[in-house]
């Protein structure tokens, strides 16, 4: 689906009031970095990943697609995503994780709310990623754009731990817990409605969610989650993490992927 508006103009680097804003809110709407033509050429490589899923496998689950396509990198570990990484996690970068959420027009399950930290888990120290959430459809109320609620990621309910979440009560979500309704000030909540090819970013423990898809659009977004080359890994199954700019700063204690060569 193309962007509803004609003009496509790309930003390189965060102003220091944007980090301002994402350091005291938890969350940013941001610009875009990528092409036109880089974006289309993004929705026609998901378009094939969601055609050649497995029967019964969710598209809203495509997570670590990079795994498996090293063409990803070009996006991933693209100078331009790098430069304004820079501004939030320091020079020494690090792909965390990255994760393809489509929810299909008509029946796009919830993502309750939560936070990626409690999610995670120990497996990071100190628990410190950026998230940079990329449109690669228009994502707007009525397709179940991601939501966040301001300022939570100050929050004692934003650390709490899984035990603490109580169960969705519903097959049609991506998580079975959320965390519970009375600790959310849904008061704050922003919806982070954005264009084609537009970013919002989210801090580890910003709480957020979305709502179901039931509109006739599709709404498909790609995570990208990046750290500080300080932040220790500590890896679980064959979960990899890749140095994409700057040194290590754990000492050697991180292990790194070797970053796929782009042609
Ligand atoms: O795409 C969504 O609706 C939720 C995404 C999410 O939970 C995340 O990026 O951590």
């Amino acid at each position: 689906m193309a962007s509803g508006n004609d003009s496509w103009e790309t930003v390189r680097h965060a102003t220091p009031e944007q980090v301002a804003f994402y350091r005291e809110q938890g969350y940013l709407k941001f610009g875009r970095i990528f092409t036109r033509a880089e974006m289309d050429a993004l929705r026609e490589r998901v378009d094939g990943m969601i055609a050649a899923l497995p029967p019964g496998k969710r598209p809203e689950g495509m997570d670590v697609p990079h795994f498996q396509d090293p063409w990803l990198f070009r996006y991933l570990a693209d100078p331009r995503v790098l430069d304004v990484v820079e501004a939030f996690a320091g020079p020494d970068i690090v792909l965390w994780s990255s994760h393809f959420i489509a929810k299909p027009r008509g029946d796009g399950w919830v993502v309750p709310w939560h936070t990626d930290g409690t999610y995670w888990g120990n497996r990071l120290e100190p628990m410190n990623v950026i998230t940079l959430w990329l449109a690669v459809d228009r994502s707007c109320a009525e397709n179940g754009c991601m939501r966040v609620i301001s300022g939570s990621h100050r929050q004692v309910a934003a650390t709490l731990a899984m035990e603490k979440y109580e169960d969705v009560g519903q097959k049609e979500s991506v998580f079975s817990k959320k965390i519970p309704g009375h600790l959310i000030d849904e008061s704050k909540a922003v919806d982070l409605e954005l264009e084609v090819g537009e970013f919002h970013f989210h801090d580890v423990w910003t709480i957020h969610g979305s709502s179901p898809n039931t509109s006739d659009l599709r709404r498909c977004g790609y995570t990208m989650r990046y750290m500080s080359a300080s932040v220790l890994h500590r890896p679980r199954g064959n979960h990899q993490i890749y140095l994409l700019r700057g040194r290590d700063r754990t000492d050697g204690q991180n292990v790194y992927a070797p970053v796929p060569e782009m042609s």
